[in-house]
């Protein structure tokens, strides 16, 4: 990313911490962008793992045309949450009940989405419809920066690792409370394998990658160890240095590089008051 490729395409780019987040400005995404743009928002996505457009407030079909910046949407696992009429997007909803039938906090745990794929989306999208007054901030933690900062040993231990990823882990700690439908299931039946540590298709750099609630277990390790080491490894991951969190403003857009990035939402707001995201997820590539 150089200082003049920003000039000719008329847009600012801002560090939003250290070391993970950049704020875009200066860009309308209902317009379309040149190539050269293109080219400079994905690069600065892959290096600061997370980006901002503030204040766009799409359409549906602005919001799928936009990000497509970035790569191809694909559809989601759970059909129950689809937006209606727009199956490339879903509702990330505090109004979709949890198993006991009241509202829940959905996904306030650090994870990384679709691992039950072979090729999980490299990119996840957020774009703010309704927010609470306070509160319900999303986290993304740049893995890659954790990985870097974990003693050797640590490396050592997990560098060779698989998780086995299912529907819900049987000795999973925290997992999804969203109600799924059977079909929805289906996707599951087969443990998938993912290296516990990936390697960026791009950058060439290692970061830590899981979904703590779909791991069945790791490699030589029972369930229970399993989510042991997880356990071991939030406590590694979670500092203050390696994570961007984000408060919303209705109309903010907000995309992450999940081949680096865990995320979370936070639980911290008014469960009465509605909060409501539209979420696109893109096409991945098979983790290695
Ligand atoms: O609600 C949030 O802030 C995050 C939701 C989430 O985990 C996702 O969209 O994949
Ligand atoms: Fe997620």
């Amino acid at each position: 990313m150089t200082t003049a490729v920003q000039e000719k395409v008329g847009v600012q780019i801002t560090p939003l911490t250290e070391l993970t987040g950049s704020r875009i400005d200066g860009i309308d995404l209902r317009a379309p962008v040149d190539e050269s743009t293109k080219e400079l928002l994905n690069d600065t996505l892959v290096e600061r793992c997370c980006l901002v457009f503030p204040n766009q407030n799409l359409t549906p079909d602005e919001y799928i045309e936009a990000v497509r910046i970035f790569a191809e949407p694909v559809e989601q696992n759970y059909s129950l949450y689809h937006l209606e009429g727009y199956p490339l997007i879903n509702k990330v909803s505090n109004e979709q009940l949890g198993p006991e039938g009241k509202r829940v906090y959905h996904s306030s745990y650090w994870h990384t989405d679709h691992t039950n794929r072979e090729a999980p989306p490299n990119y996840t999208v957020l774009h703010a419809i309704k927010m609470p007054d306070q509160g319900g901030e999303t986290g993304v933690l740049n893995t890659r920066a954790a990985y870097e900062a974990l003693p050797e040993a640590v490396k050592k231990k997990i560098d060779k690792l698989q998780t086995f990823n299912v529907q819900k882990g049987s000795a999973a700690r925290l997992a999804s409370l969203k109600q799924v439908m059977d079909k929805d299931w289906k996707q599951f039946e087969k443990p998938m394998p993912h290296p516990l540590v990936r390697t960026h298709p791009i950058s060439g750099k290692k970061a830590v990658y899981f979904h703590r609630g779909k791991v069945e277990n790791m490699t030589g390790m029972t369930p229970q160890e399993s989510q042991d080491l997880i356990d071991e490894l939030d406590v590694l991951l979670e500092k203050p240095e390696f994570i961007y969190k984000h408060a919303w403003s209705i109309g903010d857009v907000l995309i992450w590089d999940n081949r680096q990035a865990l995320h979370r939402a936070y639980p911290n707001f008014d469960l009465e008051q509605h909060r409501l995201l539209h979420r696109i997820i893109t096409e991945g590539s098979k983790p290695f």
